[in-house]
């Protein structure tokens, strides 16, 4: 992290925030950070919505380039930083399609069960007690297929790669439910993402700027 870095990364305290800096401190780039308050409103500001319409966060502003490029979504802020510093993405073309893949996966078959089960808890007081169940049995049925894919592979993809950064901020939310149902290949990776330094600066830089 630094102030005056020609990355501009603009994120919150959600997984969402939290995956765009898990993969800038991963591949140890400078960068300025702008830590919106989403309860406060920050994410509707004129001057926000002039760099990201759509009124979300994450967004990264790579001013590096002669035309300066947004790019908004985790999972493509991921790919992005992936691309442009060669790390995290294997070169050959399997390894990619695999780690891809994987990426897609946590995106599409995880993230998604986690916020609908997050939305309904927290947000849907009329939600039925049964409906709510549901909606975590789904998220637990997601991390049992990531753990029995972790008994045979290290990381998702095999080697460490974007999908394991991505899937982080959602395991460190689900931890308790994973450990209630004795995924230990998923306790085991999660383990080996706690000790990454990378990770570790992220989660600090996370806790420091939390409104
Ligand atoms: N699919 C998007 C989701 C972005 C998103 O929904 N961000 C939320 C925070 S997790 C947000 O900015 N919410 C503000 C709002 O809804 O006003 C991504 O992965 O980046």
């Amino acid at each position: 992290m630094t102030t005056d870095a020609l990355l501009d990364v603009y994120v919150s305290g959600s997984p969402n925030g939290q995956r765009a800096i898990i993969v800038l401190e991963e591949m140890e780039l400078h960068y300025n950070l702008h830590f919106l308050d989403l309860v406060a409103g920050d994410q509707h500001r004129a001057d926000y919505l002039a760099i990201n319409p759509h009124g979300r966060i994450p967004c990264l502003v790579d001013r590096s380039a002669q035309t300066p490029v947004t790019v908004t979504q985790s999972w493509m802020i991921c790919l992005y930083l992936a691309e442009k510093t060669g790390r995290f993405l294997p070169n050959d073309p399997l390894g990619r399609i695999r780690a891809t893949e994987w990426l897609f996966h946590v995106a599409t078959d995880v993230m998604s069960l986690h916020s609908t089960h997050g939305a309904l808890a927290r947000h849907a007081p009329d939600c039925p007690p049964a409906t709510i169940q549901w909606a975590e049995d789904r998220v637990r049925d997601a991390l049992t297929y990531l753990d029995t894919r972790l008994a045979r592979n290290d990381f998702l993809a095999g080697d460490l790669s974007v999908a394991d950064l991505a899937l982080y901020p959602i395991y460190n939310r689900r931890r308790e439910l994973a450990a209630r149902h004795g995924m230990n290949n998923l306790a085991r990776w999660g383990n080996a993402m706690d000790r990454r330094p990378g990770c570790q600066r992220a989660l600090a830089i996370i806790r420091e700027n939390l409104p």
